[in-house]
Order: C-alpha cells, then structure tokens, then sequence
C-alpha cells in the first residue's frame, strides 16, 4: 500500500536552513505507523550524551585527516561493525508473530494439570516462528522445504515452547545423526550451493544411504514443502510426549495445529518464480493479513494414547519417523491461537527468541524419543554461542511472564542485579529463599513422571525403529492423483539435479521402489535409470490402506477467507464492476488487489478515476491466489493488445487459479488462446459470475486443468 508522504526532499531534509522541520515532522507524525519510541527524544550517545553533529566527523580543517578523538564517530562505528550475530545453524530464515492461545475447556481431570490448559476465559501469550531449514537468512522463502513451526507460549508457570515442523515426521530417529544430516541437506561445502534447496548430491547421497528417512523425504516431496502461505500451514509437535493430569496419570499425546484457513500450498513452478519475483512472499503474506487486522488462527488438537496401549500399534509410538493414523487415533482439539500482533523489531524479537523443546510446564513431560532426548541439550547449548552467554533467557523476547528467582548468577550479558549475598541453597542469610515447591496437582512445583525404566546401557535401536517404509507407502496412497503427480515431478526434479548416477540408482531402487514401484518406475524413467521392477524388503502388509486425513485435497476450509485475488484494470474500465467484486470478496473476508498497467490511478470508462494497489507487474500472478478481469471495451481492447496482461492470465491458468472474466472481459479469451473450463469462467456482470468464481476459488486449483498443462500418464 502506498503511503502518502510530505513532500520534501531528502536534501530538504538533511538540510537546517530552509524546510520547516518542526512543521514536516508533524506531518509525518499523523501518517507513521510504526513509530520509534525516541519521537520527541534529543539525539544521544550510548553514554547518554547529546549529539550536536551526527553529519561530520572530527577533523583537522574542513579538508584534514579525522581525529581519533571523536568517539562520537568512533562509538556509532564500533556498534555498526558488530551489530550482526550468528544466524541459527537450522531454521536460520524465519518470520514471527505474537498472539495467544485459549484452551476450550479445563483439562486437569482428564488430560494436563497445566495451569494454562485450565481456563477457558484465559488468553496465555504466545509468539511463534515459522522457517525454512535449510537456507540462510536472507534465502527465498517459498523453496521447497520444511517449514519450522515454534510456539512459545508465555504461560503463569514458566515458558512452554512446542518447538514443531509442519510435518509430522522427521528425517532420522537419533539425535546422533543430526550433524550428518544437516550437513548433507545444506549448501555443498566447496561451492555453496544451493542456497535453499535439497536437490544436490550430497543430500540425496545421504538419505539414499538412510532408509529411516524414507518417509520424511517423501514429504517434503509432496505440496506440504511448498506452503502457499504460513497461515495456511499444520504444525506438528512430531515426538510421543506426556500429558500428565491433576491425578498423576500420564497419557502420551501427540501435538497438532489445524490452520482454520485450511491446507494450501503453490504449485512448483509458481513457487520457483515467486522466490525470485518476492524473496519475502512468505514473511510479506503474514505480516500483511495481521496488520489488515485478518488474524490467522489454529487449532491445537492432541492425539491420546493411554498408557496401557502403547504397545498395540505396528509401529513404535517413540519412533519419529512415524505417524499415528487419524484414523486410529482422532485428533482432540482442546484450544486455539490467534496472531493478532507483528512484531516491533524484527531483530529483537524474531532474530534473538530462543526456543527450546526442553522448555516445558508441569503437567507436560517428555517421551523417550531418541530424537526427542538430544534435542533437549542442543536447543540451549546453540544459543549460548548464537547469543552469546548462558542469560539469553533475561532477552525481552525470552523471558518468561512467570517469576524466575534462582541462585544462578553472572556470565555474559547479565541484566538482572542480583541482590543480597547468598547465591546458594540451603542458606540461612537470605531465609533459604527462594525455596523449592513441592510438586501438586495445581501450582507446584516440577516433577518428572515416575517412569521405571530397567535395561542395560546400549548402543542399538530397538526392532521396533526397523520399518521403514510402510507408513511411506500408506502415504503415497492416501495422496490425491494430482498430489501423486506433483510427487513425481518433485523426485524427478531434485533426482535429475544429482550429478552422479549411483545416487539417483540407489534412491529409486533401494528407497523408492519399496515406498511404490510405480513411483519408483516412473522416476527411474524420468531420470534416465532402468526402472526397477521388485523391491528390495518384503513389503509389510498395511494395517491402513489410506488414510485420508494425509491428503491436502481433504483439508481445505471451504471458504475463501484470506485468499488474495488480483483484480486486472486498465483505462476505460467498468468501474462499478470493480466496486462490485471487492465488495463481494471483501464480505467473504478475501484480500483484493487492484492492479493497473501502472501503480497510478487509472481512468473509469465514466472518466472518474478508478484507485491501483499496484501494476500488474508488481504483483505478479503467482503472489495471487485467482484472477478477475471486469469489463469495459476500451480496459479490455488495451489488455488484449498487451504482454503484461495476456502473460499474467496465461501464467494464473498455468497454475490452474481460478479466473473470472466479466462483460468484455471475455474477449481476453481469444487474444489468449484459451477455453473456458470449470475455473475459467465468463459471465455477464459480478452478480452471474460471482458465486461460481468463489465456488472455483475455494477448491484452490482447477485440477480438472492440468491434462491440459502437461500430459499425464493415465
Ligand atoms: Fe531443531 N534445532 N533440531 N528440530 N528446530 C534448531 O536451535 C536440533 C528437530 C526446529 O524458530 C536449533 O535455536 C537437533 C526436529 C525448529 O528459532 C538447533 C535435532 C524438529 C527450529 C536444533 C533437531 C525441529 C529448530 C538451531 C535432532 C521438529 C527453529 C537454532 C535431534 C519437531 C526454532 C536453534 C526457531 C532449531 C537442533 C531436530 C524443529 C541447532 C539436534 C525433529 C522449528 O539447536
């Protein structure tokens, strides 16, 4: 959106002779709406001195050498050359917001005695990141990867962070194999590249090596690695924990966010371009729909396993690489999150929060997921050289509502001014304060569940860990034919990137071709590898031949709240048909984007004057989720006869969006080349056109197109 700026200069600006400051910075008063908390404040030095000059350093004579005297000059440039840290080892790319969780009912008696699980009229403030894994800090965000999901949830008994993925499995099922895999997915060491990417030798090496990583790797060869947005995104806790209720019963539970927009991802020719077209689509998409006040929400539900079944599934419940099917286990939703709030700084608070799945509450425990048990050291011990010392915790973003009085004392960067002398407990000086709780059903004091465990210390996996394909295959499965397709084409395209033929052998043989031999087939013949024609483990016979709960085709909301669709114009446009459709998109919460040949207004066909959010060209079509195009024969003569426009339907229908086209507006038909289908739709006005146009749009593709697309093997 443009904002409208005083006009003056920067030069004007800089200047102190002629502009009027005191009158410009009034102006700028009224239109800022992120404003530094220094307005009104004098200009200072970090000791607190004030700047008469922040223009010119100290010198000898205007034309001298500079002195080293001036610390005003030498104090801004120390700061400067220091003020970037260590960017995360993982999940380095990343876009926060604050809001809050609300539980539905009270859950002490049956599930949790968590004080925040309590309360149904209680909102516990939450902040949560979403990232990429593999990139940089500055990579694109719509690559195909997954997508980190971490909540902390700021609660009355300390800090819970449900530190998650949106998917529910992971690559490996040891903490032991972490560095491995990191350093196989990530940039190749003697050229660094790809910046963002899995399609490279050394990770496909790695996972064709790795079995377990089977299933995982089949998702983030589906959509789910290429989100449309992070609103439209499930998280996952991942790991089996514990949920312990007021009485002492431990049941184990597994963490799951339902995005109340529904399930959407792009297409990977959409999600290419718009790496480069927007770099920040992911991070702009959710910082636009909070401050236009749309607050994306989720529901959190928990799958429930009571003890005394933990053993009757043909997987292990402690096995990361697996699943519990919906269809075994229904999700229980017990409460949602709201993001109602961007952050004021992003370094501040997106860059220094600190998660750690090893932050939990009472009334939550851990499970001993192998993968679970090493990342309850790493998250902590990494922070300690990305932040620098052990008090990250006394950072704004960081630190818990809850009081944290202890007697750890001192280190890098401390904040708080411990008083009194007795750092140590038991103490008589300070009246043994501050003193341990005891634990309870309600406010006390943390207690790890009383699990007995008898074994020998080993290094070995339990047999248990040893399946790993079935769920792969139960998956591949229970995705759609165009999800199947997409499947395909994605091990086809990072397969082809790999240069050496053993690898791609090796993962269609000994990996693919004992998920699906179709599949397998498929790819082998895309990547120029003899297609296999058995599998190399006997397959396992399924306890589930589909559940469809895996298939995004099954997840979506039905509606188009917060969809974004591009409303083409160009001069002599029918300005009331644009009024129209964003009246109608409007009611059903959608986002609209008006966009001329031009960011300036353009002419109605009345001669008044019709507002743009932005040219046609700014907001390319694969930043839109559909497209109309009103009628007015001068608007539509213009868009036939021009590139921009014809390039932007082409390429919407290309990515099998819905497109409308009103009046006039279907003569864009012809000058395009293209019939309409069940998504591409023509019609007289807005009313005729549109209640299929959302019906069309709410499906999210016109899959029914894509035979047209590309040639599809029956
Ligand atoms: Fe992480 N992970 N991880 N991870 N992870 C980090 O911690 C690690 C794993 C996840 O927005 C690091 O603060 C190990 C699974 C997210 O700040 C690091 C293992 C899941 C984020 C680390 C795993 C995750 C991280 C890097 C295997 C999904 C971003 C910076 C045992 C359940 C959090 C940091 C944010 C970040 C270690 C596996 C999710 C290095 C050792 C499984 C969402 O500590």
């Amino acid at each position: 959106m443009a904002i409208d700026k005083p006009d003056a200069t920067p030069s004007e600006l800089a200047g102190t002779d002629t502009l009027d400051r005191a009158n410009h910075n009034a102006k700028v008063d009224s239109l800022e709406r992120f404003r530094s908390d220094a307005t009104g404040k004098a200009l200072r030095t970090n000791q607190g001195v004030k700047i008469s000059d922040n223009q010119n350093t100290l010198r000898v004579g205007a034309r001298g050498p500079s002195l080293l005297e001036d610390f005003i000059m030498r104090e801004k440039i120390t700061h400067f050359d220091h003020e970037r840290i260590p960017e995360r080892i993982v999940h380095a790319r990343g876009t926060a917001a604050h809001g809050y969780f609300q539980v539905y009912k009270p859950l002490g008696d049956t599930l949790s005695k968590a004080g925040f699980l309590q309360d149904p009229a209680k909102q516990t403030p939450v902040f949560v990141r979403f990232s990429t894994v593999q990139g940089p800090r500055g990579s694109g965000d719509t690559v195909r990867d997954v997508r980190g999901f971490a909540v902390k949830f700021f609660t009355e008994e300390g800090n819970f962070d449900l530190v998650g993925n949106n998917m529910p499995v992971f690559f490996i099922q040891d903490a032991i194999k972490f560095p491995d895999f990191v350093h196989a997915v990530k940039p190749e060491p003697h050229n660094e590249i790809p910046t963002g990417g899995s399609a490279h030798d050394t990770f496909w090496d790695f996972v064709s090596l790795t079995p377990e990583s089977a299933h995982m790797v089949l998702w983030t060869m589906t959509d789910r690695a290429i989100p449309v947005n992070l609103r439209s995104m499930q998280g996952f806790g991942i790991h089996t924990f514990r949920m312990i209720d007021k009485k002492g019963v431990s049941r184990f539970v597994k963490f799951h966010w339902k995005p109340k927009q529904g399930v959407r991802s792009l297409v990977w020719d959409e999600a290419q371009k718009l790496a480069g077209k927007d770099t920040d689509a992911h991070r702009r998409d959710l910082w636009e729909a909070i401050e236009s006040g749309d607050y994306p929400e989720w529901e959190l539900g928990v799958q429930i396993v009571e003890e005394k079944d933990e053993h009757t599934f043909d997987f292990d419940l402690l096995d990361p690489t697996k699943i519990i099917p919906e269809e075994l286990v229904p999700v229980t939703p017990i409460g949602k999150m709201v993001l109602n709030r961007n952050p004021d700084n992003f370094f501040a608070e997106t860059e220094q929060v600190a998660f750690c799945p090893a932050h939990i509450v009472p009334g939550i425990d851990f499970s001993n997921d192998p993968l679970l048990q090493g990342r309850l050291f790493s998250y902590t011990d990494t922070q300690i050289s990305r932040l620098g010392g052990p008090n990250f915790h006394e950072i704004p973003i960081n630190r818990p509502l809850a009081p944290n009085h202890s007697n750890q004392r001192d280190a890098m960067h401390r904040q708080r001014i411990d008083k009194g002398r007795a750092s140590y407990e038991p103490n008589s000086i300070d009246g043994g304060w501050p003193k341990e709780t005891p634990p309870g059903p309600v406010d006390g004091g943390f207690e790890s569940y009383h699990e007995r465990v008898d074994a020998h210390k080993v290094r070995e996996r339990s047999e248990s860990f040893k399946d790993h394909f079935s769920q792969a295959t139960l998956f591949y499965h229970s995705l759609s034919k165009p999800e199947q397709e997409h499947v395909v084409d994605a091990y086809s395209f990072e397969l082809g990137k790999v240069e050496r033929q053993w690898i791609r052998e090796r993962q269609v043989k000994e990996i693919l071709a004992n998920i699906d031999l179709d599949l397998a087939q498929r790819v082998a013949r895309k990547i120029g590898v003899e297609p296999p024609t058995a599998p190399t483990v006997p397959p396992k016979k399924p306890s589930l031949e589909k559940s469809p709960a895996l298939s995004q085709l099954n997840l979506l909301s039905g509606n188009i709240k917060g969809f974004k669709v591009a409303v083409l114009i160009a001069d002599g446009v029918n300005g009331a048909e644009v009024d129209a459709m964003k009246k109608a998109l409007k009611a059903e919460g959608a986002h609209v984007k008006v966009l001329g040949p031009t960011a300036g207004p353009v002419k109605g066909a009345d001669g008044k004057p019709v507002p743009v959010d932005g040219s046609a060209e700014g907001l390319p079509s694969v930043a839109v989720d559909a497209v109309f195009v009103p009628g007015g024969a001068q608007s539509v003569k213009a868009m036939q006869d021009d590139g921009v426009y014809k390039h932007y339907l082409l390429e919407a229908y290309k990515h099998l969006k819905a497109i409308a086209l009103s009046g006039e507006a279907k003569d864009l038909l012809q000058a395009v080349h293209l019939t309409a289908d069940e998504g591409l739709l023509t019609g007289a006005d807005v009313k005729a056109l549109q209640k299929p146009f959302f019906a069309a749009m709410a499906k999210h593709r016109v899959w029914a197109r894509m035979p047209k697309i590309k040639s599809i093997p029956a």
